[in-house]
């Protein structure tokens, strides 16, 4: 068809290098690839663009043809590419309420998926969706995240996450359960200090939900529209599991902007004590001052101590999390260094929407004494390519035609090996 993209599956080589096996001497294990030992999965994260926030920001949509903007184009557009590309687990976001109830989730369930939402707080129209093929997972828990907090000011927006624990339906071989995670950060490029407390949410609710008996995590993918560029510091502290964000401007944290005019730093720490998730995007167990007496035996002065201590614990400007993470896209065309885009309207053309995940490592795992919890891994088999902006323009920008929201699904297909 006229104005048609095409995108093609890179499948990643992987020059692999013999696997550490850490648990007894079955050396004699052949290491192959048609091996019985592996779970293969594949996973899309889509926003599929409301139609309330496309009716309420019509201003981005200038550059497209009326008909194009209608559902009832669009939903057809957007189910027939789920069709095709046929993942075994959609991460799905801006999923609006009543399109979800009528048609979305009835058409989801006859291809075969099993449906889960999080509805945004508030009035919002929208939320995230996890669906995933009965005859691949069978579902665990379902665990909603709400980044709005009465009880704490700064949180005092509606975005969500949501977090599944699915087991892979495997014929004969115990397997670890996967952890899919997906959500859509705040918009406002000026809110960086409400991100990264949403970010924190996510990974405390990851962790908690991820965490083994023998105390490691099983295979995390974490999937959604971060709003927030590669190479920016929110982007960077998913990757790199640490952030040092003394002196940052609120405003820099995702990226999306240049300018920083007038903006405030960020505070030390980012969110109170009363959310209760620790410096290390866990949560925390009330940490209750190790004091012989009891509290009406101490003298003021004791107590002033306890609190001096307690605060200099926290004054740090340093943000962790326990996981290692990558990034399935590279965000960047390795012959020509022009950057990938996952959005698309008049306003911007940039990459905002991630699917991260653990990946296998080698050496690592196992190590006595090792400082990093130890991470489940998975192996990256392939991607479906992402497009440049000029290459977007061709085809009158997003949503046209054939792509009917303002972002690209991302695609990529995992294996778990046994
Ligand atoms: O970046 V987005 O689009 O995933 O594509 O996330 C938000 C924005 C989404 C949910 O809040 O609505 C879009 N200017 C541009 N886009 C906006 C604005 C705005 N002022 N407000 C919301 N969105």
């Amino acid at each position: 068809m006229e104005g048609t993209i095409k995108r093609h599956w890179e499948y990643i080589c992987n020059h692999n290098k013999e696997k550490t096996k850490i648990l007894g001497d079955k050396n004699d294990d052949p290491i192959c690839e048609d091996s019985e030992n592996k779970f293969d999965f594949s996973v899309m994260s889509y926003n599929i663009l409301s139609q309330d926030l496309l009716e309420d920001n019509s201003h981005l949509y200038k550059h497209c043809q009326r008909p194009v903007l209608h559902w009832s184009f669009r939903f057809p557009n957007i189910l027939k590419e789920i069709k095709h590309f046929d993942a075994d687990v959609l991460c799905l976001q801006e999923v609006q309420e009543d399109h979800y109830g009528t048609e979305i989730r009835p058409s989801l369930e006859s291809l075969g998926y099993h449906c889960e939402y999080k509805m945004r707080t508030g009035r919002k129209p929208d939320g995230c969706a996890i669906c995933f093929k009965h005859s691949k997972f069978s579902l665990i828990s379902v665990n909603p995240v709400e980044f709005y907090r009465r009880d704490v000011p700064l949180l005092d927006r509606d975005n969500v996450g949501l977090v599944l624990l699915l087991q892979p339906k495997i014929p004969s071989t115990a397997s670890p359960a996967i952890c899919v995670a997906n959500t859509h950060l705040l918009y406002n490029p000026r809110r960086g200090d409400i991100k990264l407390t949403q970010l924190a949410m996510l990974l405390a609710e990851i962790s908690s939900v991820a965490h083994q008996k023998d105390g490691s995590f099983c295979p995390i993918v974490m999937c959604g529209d971060f709003n927030s560029v590669p190479g920016s510091p929110l982007y960077s502290f998913i990757k790199e599991g640490k952030l040092n964000y003394e002196g940052l401007a609120i405003g820099k944290v995702s990226g999306q902007e240049q300018s920083s005019r007038g903006q405030r730093i960020l505070s030390i720490p980012i969110w109170p004590p009363n959310l209760g998730i620790s410096q290390n995007c866990v949560y925390e167990v009330q940490q209750v001052p190790k004091v012989e007496k009891t509290d009406s035996d101490l003298t003021q002065t004791q107590l002033d101590k306890t609190e001096v201590l307690v605060t200099a614990e926290k004054l740090s400007s340093k943000l962790q999390h326990h996981f290692s993470l990558s990034s399935v896209y590279s965000h960047y065309f390795p012959d020509t260094g022009i950057p990938e885009v996952t959005t698309c309207h008049s306003r911007s053309a940039i990459t905002v929407d991630y699917i991260f995940y653990s990946a296998e490592k080698e050496g690592v795992a196992g190590q006595p004494g090792a400082e990093v919890a130890l991470v489940g891994g998975l192996k990256l088999l392939a991607r479906l390519s992402l497009l440049t902006e000029q290459d977007l323009w061709t085809v009158n920008g997003l949503p046209n035609e054939n792509n009917s929201s303002d972002h690209l699904p991302l695609l990529a297909k995992f294996r778990l090996e046994l």
